[in-house]
């Protein structure tokens, strides 16, 4: 052969050999959503208030999901706790119901945390909730089927981080403790056992509405083959929603980006602050624990909790408002009570944040702006301004109004619209002002 040709086939070779290395540890390179997997995005960014589930094993411990590594807890000390795990009183449709209540549209639910216990039937391991419980029940099956009787939409937190499985390994930042567990480990057979456990959780459970991932910040550098693991979702599932929680601008094959404990571009853990133009989703916890913590009582107020929703609206994103279910598969009263005021405010002020998007006016001192059908929606959050000012927005206001019709004044200005809030109006969490403009 010509050794120019030879030369040349040899690069052709490798380039082919470094784009699929790349693929492999940067993402799906080249995925296109599908038509379902579009109008899944819609949809969830119509929904925008979610309803995050933490609740596994740890929960018997009573405090928090991190449990076995900040206890430095062995693999035959945490296993003592699967005799134990009975939650009865486990009630997905009253479950369902709390969410709806709540005005919320959907769940994301720890289908496996970091401690690598499966909350459903698997196959691939016998380390889960069927196997190895009193209980014998696969949760997310019963409320799988909850969520389909209620209209809601199921997606799983899964943790690609595993503190219990031996071949995760080398091990990450989180694993080097005396766990037990051996000091060697085939990675990819840990890879293949993950891609087992999503395979059955995009088979068993009906359309769900994706996979929420977290963990892969605990080995930075390794190869998560997640090309290969979100293919096969989007195989499965093409309407599902992948995100992670990576803290990085999303990897290709993704179809959210999230953040944690903070709005869109100001959480405290990303890596790199670009907010992308994919659907954006932020979580929080009512106190300060994601799995259940008995002696955690910092429990945000009502109006924290709504003017978080409404910031994040305000914010183009969706929120995701967490809860720990205790050891009996109850949902403690302080998180109920919370979710239900929030539910009544939104059932008189939720025209305002359902269907919308961020709104033309980028947060402001006083509040946020969402936006739909040539309505803007003001959301006065601070009590202070009596009086606020509008730049100006292209077109005309037409009326100004509250929600339940009462007229706003207003005077346009050469930089904008001057805005009288009515005092007698006002509403304590936010004070909602539709605009309707000129078409
Ligand atoms: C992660 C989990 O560790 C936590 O238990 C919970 O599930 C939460 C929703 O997600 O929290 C993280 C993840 C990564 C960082 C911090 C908290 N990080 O990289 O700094």
């Amino acid at each position: 052969m010509n050794p120019f040709v030879k030369i040349s086939k040899i690069i052709i070779f490798m380039t082919f050999f470094a784009y699929i290395l790349y693929a492999a540890e940067q993402g799906d390179i080249g995925y296109k959503p599908v038509k379902a997997n579009i109008e899944a995005r819609e949809w969830f960014q119509d929904a925008k208030f979610g309803l995050f589930v933490h609740w596994g094993v740890y929960c018997l411990l009573t405090k928090g999901e991190w449990v076995m590594y900040r206890d430095v807890i062995p693999i035959a000390e945490y296993e003592k706790l699967l005799p134990k795990f009975n939650p009865v009183k486990f009630d997905p449709d009253e479950w369902c119901r709390m969410v709806k209540d709540a005005g919320m549209h959907y769940i994301t639910i720890t289908s496996k945390h970091h401690d690598g216990f499966a909350m459903f039937d698997s196959k691939v391991s016998d380390y889960d909730i069927v196997d190895r419980t009193p209980y014998g029940k696969d949760v997310l099956k019963m409320l799988a089927d909850a969520c389909e009787r209620h209209g809601v939409k199921l997606f799983f937190y899964h943790s690609q981080l595993d503190w219990h499985h031996p071949d995760y390994y080398p091990r990450g930042g989180t694993g080097n403790y005396a766990s037990g567990r051996p000091d060697s480990g085939d990675w990819y057979k840990y890879l293949d056992y993950m891609d087992g456990q999503l395979k059955e959780l995009c088979t068993n459970y009906g359309k769900i509405g994706g996979i929420w991932f977290d963990g892969m910040w605990d080995k930075p550098t390794a190869d998560w083959r997640l090309g290969k693991t979100y293919r096969l979702i989007h195989q499965l599932q093409p309407q599902a929603m992948i995100g992670s929680n990576h803290h990085r601008a999303p990897f290709p094959g993704e179809d959210f980006q999230m953040f944690e404990k903070g709005l869109p571009g100001k959480d405290p853990f990303s890596k790199e602050k670009a907010i992308s133009a994919l659907p954006l989703e932020t979580c929080e916890t009512i106190n300060n624990s994601w799995g259940y913590n008995e002696k955690d009582k910092r429990f945000k107020g009502v109006k924290e909790l709504i003017q978080y929703l409404v910031r994040a609206a305000g914010n183009n994103a969706n929120f995701l408002l967490n809860v720990g279910p205790r050891p009996d598969g109850t949902i403690q009263p302080e998180f109920k009570k919370r979710l239900a005021e929030m539910g009544k405010w939104l059932r008189t002020n939720g025209e305002s944040i359902y269907g919308t998007r961020g709104g033309p006016i980028p947060p402001q001192s006083w509040g946020v702006t969402t936006q739909k059908d040539g309505m803007v929606f003001l959301h006065v959050l601070s009590d202070t301004d009596n009086v606020i000012a509008v730049p100006v927005l292209g077109k005309d206001i037409k009326s100004a109004t509250l929600l339940n019709g009462t007229i706003v004044e207003f005077t346009n200005t050469k930089l904008g619209t001057i805005m009288r809030i009515p005092a007698k109006e006002r509403d304590s969490y936010d004070t909602v002002i539709v605009i309707r403009l000129d078409v």
